[in-house]
């Protein structure tokens, strides 16, 4: 994807002459060299990322920008690289949870079953990273699209509860949440936010047996009505954004290609290249707490409908 730019000649000469040089601006950029600053972003000087090219770099944003002041329904996907920069460890990531710890050791009823005390004992040390993390700027982005967008939908595959915390509304957790607690027997469901939990593993208060994580695990079903809320927007949004997955897990993985079908477009920002970087309009490289927020500094106040409150 990343060669057609040179094929369009409508860049600013120097540009063009650079494309064509392949040269990299990034050694050039010097503090207070704003020039390939958008119109309204942040005076920080923003590196650029990957092998993308200043031209390249600059346009991809001029594209998402047109397409975010343009959409009236926004679908957001959001995974693990969105909580990256609150300090919270991504699954597949550097140190990412699922090398020290195998997915199905710990995220599976099997093996919730086969040693219950273990697999609470790394919850309980999810709980305590996520309670000394704080929301970041991606996640107060989110926020602030919501309020400039006429219908906006926030699916996420997080259990860490900090969309919620940064003050996203119309937000679908459909991998559950780290901070809801259920009886293996009976209706209880709790919401149980101390870290450390003062008892491993936690009991039930009604039925005295076993309580279990609130989330997903592997090869159990998604919750049925927050994923067919989830699908819902996917398929009815003009614009969805895939924020900081790897889009490796189903069936939520599969929103983009239902977005895709439904004609809207897909724009990724992402710090590596995915699965799905190939197949969607627009891949852009950078930390997510770096991206948003510059291309929401220059989505104009007055293009929402009103500032929803
Ligand atoms: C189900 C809660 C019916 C628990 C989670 C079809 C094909 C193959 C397999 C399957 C299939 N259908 C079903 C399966 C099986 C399985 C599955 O998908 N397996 C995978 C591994 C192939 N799916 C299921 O079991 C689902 N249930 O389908 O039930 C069924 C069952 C069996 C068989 C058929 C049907 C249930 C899945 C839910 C599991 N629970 N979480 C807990 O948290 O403890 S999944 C968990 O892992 C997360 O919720 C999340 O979904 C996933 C991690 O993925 P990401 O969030 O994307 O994180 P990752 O580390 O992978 O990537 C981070 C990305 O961020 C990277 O790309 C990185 O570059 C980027 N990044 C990093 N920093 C930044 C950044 N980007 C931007 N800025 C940054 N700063």
């Amino acid at each position: 994807m990343a060669t057609h730019y040179l094929k369009e000649r409508t860049l600013h000469p120097v540009y063009e002459l650079a494309a064509d040089l392949m040269i990299d601006f990034r050694s050039l950029s010097r503090p207070g060299d704003v020039s390939h600053r958008l119109p309204g972003a942040s005076t920080k000087i923003q590196p650029l990322y990957g092998s993308t090219t200043l031209p390249a770099y600059h346009r991809d944003m001029e594209q998402a920008l047109t397409w975010l002041r343009e959409a009236q329904s926004i679908c957001v996907l959001t995974g693990a690289g969105v909580s990256a920069e609150s300090g919270i460890p991504t699954f597949r990531g550097e140190g990412g949870l699922w090398r020290r710890f195998r997915a199905e050791d710990l995220a599976t009823p099997e093996a919730f079953a086969t040693d219950p005390k273990i697999s609470w004992e790394w919850y309980d040390w999810r709980r305590q990273v996520i309670a000394k993390a704080q929301p970041n700027p991606g996640h107060l982005a989110l926020v602030e699209l919501e309020r400039r967008v006429p219908t906006f939908t926030l699916v996420t595959q997080n259990v860490d509860g900090l969309h919620h915390r940064a003050g996203s509304r119309n937000v679908i957790p459909v991998h559950g949440d780290i901070w809801t607690v259920r009886c293996l027997e009976c209706a209880y469901s709790h919401k149980d936010e101390r870290a450390p939990l003062p008892e491993i593993p936690p009991r039930c208060p009604a039925a005295a047996v076993l309580l279990r994580p609130g989330v997903v695990w592997f090869g159990e079903s998604l919750p049925v009505e927050p994923w067919r809320a989830a699908e819902a927007a996917a398929g009815k949004c003009d614009l969805l954004l895939v924020a900081g997955t790897s889009a490796v897990v189903m069936p939520v993985g599969g929103l983009v290609g239902k977005a895709r079908h439904a004609g809207a477009r897909v724009i990724e920002i992402n710090a590596d290249q995915t699965r799905i970087s190939n197949t969607v309009d627009l891949s852009l490289r950078g930390p997510f707490g770096d991206i948003l927020p510059q291309l929401l500094s220059a989505v104009p106040i007055q293009h929402a409908q009103e500032i929803k409150d």
